[in-house]
Formats: C-alpha cells, sequence, structure tokens
C-alpha cells in the first residue's frame, strides 16, 4: 500500500483556560495549540497537536515558531513522500531539520493517525498493543491561591475525577512554598497523594532545606527541583533524599535517558511525546528507564485533546507506568476543537476506540478559535 502525502496544514489555535495556571515560569491564562492537518492522496486526513507553555518560557520551541518551521522545512520534505512509511517520513524530517522535537512530534502524530484511520485500527495497535485501556490522570493544583486549591481538590476527589494532586511551586521564596504545600496535605490527608513541580527554580542548596520539608511533610513526590543541566545535583538529592526524585525538563530523548541512569540522577522519569520528538522517541525513552530499573510517568506540555490522546496512545503501549500519568490538559481548557472531549471517570482518562487517535476535529469550533480567523 502506498500513499502520497499532498499537504501539510500547520494551524495556530488559541483556548482559553478554566482558571489562570501558575507556574514557576509563567502564568497561562490561554493555551495555544498547533494543530496539523496532513492529508495524503488516498482521501485519508490525520491530525496532530505541538502545544509548549508560556511561549518560550518553558521549551525551545514556540507556537509561532513551530508554525514557521513546519510550513517552511518540514512540510515541504513531507510533500509527495508515501504516508504509510511513518519510519522512511521522520528519518526525511531528521536529515531535513536537527531538534525541533515538538514539531516533529506533531507530524508524527498525524502520520499515525492517518494510518490508523487506512488501516481501521486505533494508534495504540499500531504501537504493539494498549498494556492498559485507561490511565491514572493527576490534577495540577496551580491558581496560585491555597485556599481555592484545596477547594478545587475536594470538589475533584468529590466527582472521583482525581486522587493525586500536583503543585507547581518555585515561584514563592522555599519556606511559602513548603507552607503552602504543607496545607494542602494536612486538608487532604491520606484521602489523596499529593507531589510537586519545582520546573527547575530551585538552588541545590535551596532544594536541600526544601525537599527535607517537604518529605518530612509526606509528599510523594518531587518533580525537576533543580535546572536541567545540572545533573550532578540531581544524583546528590536523588541520593539524600527517600522521597523519589523525577527528572522532567532534564530528560528528553534516549540520550539524556542514558546519562541520567548513569549518573543515578532520578527515581522516576516524566515521558512527553513532545520533548523526545513523538511516541517512537519516548518509547525509546521509556526502554533505556526499562533497562536501568527507573520507574516511569506519563507527562504533559498541557496539550489538548489532540495531543493528550496521542500521549495516551504512546503511554498505554508501555510495558510499566508505576507513577501514571498528568493527561489532564483537556480538563484545563474551557472549550476544544474536537467532536468528542476525552472521557475522564473514576480517576482515569478512557482511551477513544476509534481508529487512528479515535477523534475528530470540530470544524466550526476550530474556524473559531484558529488565529488567523479573519484572514482565512
Ligand atoms: C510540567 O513541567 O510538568 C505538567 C502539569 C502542569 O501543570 O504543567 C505541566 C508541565
Ligand atoms: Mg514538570
Amino acid at each position: 500500500m502506498n500513499a502520497k502525502i499532498t499537504s501539510v496544514e500547520a494551524i495556530l489555535v488559541d483556548l482559553p483556560t478554566i482558571r489562570a495556571h501558575q507556574l514557576a515560569m509563567a502564568t497561562m491564562q490561554q493555551q495555544t495549540l498547533t494543530i496539523i492537518r496532513l492529508r495524503s492522496d488516498d482521501g485519508i486526513e490525520g491530525i496532530g497537536e505541538a502545544t509548549t507553555i508560556g511561549g518560550l518560557s518553558y521549551g525551545e520551541e514556540s507556537p509561532e515558531g513551530i508554525k514557521l518551521t513546519i510550513d517552511t522545512y518540514l512540510a515541504p520534505a513531507l510533500i509527495g513522500q508515501d504516508a504509510t512509511n511513518i519510519n522512511a517520513a521522520m528519518a526525511r524530517l531528521n536529515k531535513v531539520a536537527r531538534g525541533n522535537r515538538f514539531a516533529k512530534s506533531a507530524l508524527e502524530t498525524a502520520l499515525l493517525d492517518a494510518q490508523g484511520k487506512r488501516l481501521g485500527v486505533p494508534v495504540a495497535t499500531l504501537l504493539g498493543g494498549a498494556a492498559r485501556a485507561t490511565l491514572p490522570v493527576l490534577w495540577t493544583l496551580a491558581s496560585g491561591d491555597t485556599k481555592r486549591d484545596i477547594e478545587e481538590a475536594e470538589m475533584l476527589l468529590a466527582e472521583r475525577r482525581h486522587n493525586t494532586f500536583k503543585l507547581k511551586i518555585g515561584r514563592r521564596s522555599v519556606r511559602e512554598d513548603v507552607a503552602h504545600v504543607a496545607a494542602i496535605k494536612k486538608a487532604l490527608g491520606d484521602r489523596a497523594k499529593v507531589t510537586v513541580d519545582v520546573n527547575q527554580a530551585w538552588s541545590e542548596a535551596d532544594a536541600a532545606v526544601g525537599i527535607a520539608a517537604l518529605e518530612a511533610g509526606g509528599i510523594d513526590l518531587i518533580e525537576q527541583p533543580t535546572p536541567r543541566e545540572q545533573r550532578g545535583a540531581l544524583a546528590r538529592l536523588a541520593a539524600r533524599f527517600i522521597v523519589p526524585i523525577m527528572a522532567d525538563e532534564a530528560v528528553t530523548g534516549p540520550e539524556d535517558a542514558l546519562e541520567l541512569a548513569r549518573g543515578a540522577c532520578a527515581d522516576v522519569f516524566a515521558l512527553k511525546i513532545a520533548k523526545s520528538g513523538g511516541i517512537y522517541g519516548m518509547m525509546r525513552t521509556a526502554a533505556v528507564a526499562d533497562a536501568a530499573g527507573i520507574a516511569l510517568y506519563g507527562g504533559t506540555m498541557l496539550e489538548g485533546s489532540i495531543g493528550s490522546i496521542a500521549s495516551a496512545h504512546g503511554f498505554s503501549a508501555l510495558p510499566q507506568l508505576a507513577w501514571g500519568t498528568e493527561l489532564f490538559g483537556p480538563l484545563l481548557l474551557k472549550d476544544d476543537i474536537v467532536t468528542a472531549r476525552p472521557q475522564y471517570r473514576d480517576f482515569d482518562l478512557h482511551l477513544p476506540e476509534g481508529p487512528g487517535l479515535g477523534l475528530a476535529i470540530d470544524e466550526e469550533k476550530l474556524a473559531f478559535y484558529r488565529r488567523d480567523k479573519q484572514t482565512h
């Protein structure tokens, strides 16, 4: 079977969030998704998504930069190629462009979605099959207000939507952050797991003080406390504390995973399809972790439904995923551009069953939220 790629469109979509979302490096009031529509001459369209957090404040690619890279370099390299040979298409992109993992991830998702639709199977089936049909999903409390965070957690526990909560810290002083986390943990007690994500904001000295207090307070997991380049600091913290230390920004692809494993730098890796250049890169990263006995967690770049469900297909196919996932991105957005939003119930995300990603674009919503709607 053969199908020629005929067009690749990259569309910027701005969606409002349900509330402000505060992280160490940015406060989000909306999220920008770069949506891909990849068409081929057998009439099949694949969709994909590249999304980052806070413009260029989190990662090295911005939504606008991703679109420019795709329009100028990656789409022309794909036009005329065989849409059914995903490995060959991705090898071509890797030859044309170094890095640019988010952009490549979105295109790989679109190729996988199209191939699944072509063969009439879900993306997870293309990956060898879903080892799990549902994925545990935590929620991030990041309103910036302790009382509001506790109310939000209580509501979500009562709805049986989430029973693990991640707190974004690193904006305020270590003392204030620790007090904020302790108040939430005290309110929730053993009814919920509580984890923290510092997003690289602490020095090693700050981290030693902060993690000691968080460990004593019963916090379950500490994510990326120190800058991503400082692997030695992460290794010393991982050796010093019993509470597991998770690498996020420090681990992009299998090469980082190998170095972090060699240095005993972390107990857990946060996997994300965007930072690994796609689902296959994420799975290669997971394989290194498996070989080293490092536990895994399914991370998010706060993608919308397309990116989150692409991640879910990938995570569902992993042999181990001890720490569950944080694929709550669609729930942080007020509205969506797919016809049927992902299903969350009983603390889990339920994978859609249709071919490909199992999602369809809502054309009216896309027309409404696309950034270029005036000119389009
Ligand atoms: C990150 O660093 O993990 C994940 C959840 C959230 O609120 O932000 C992201 C990014
Ligand atoms: Mg993180």
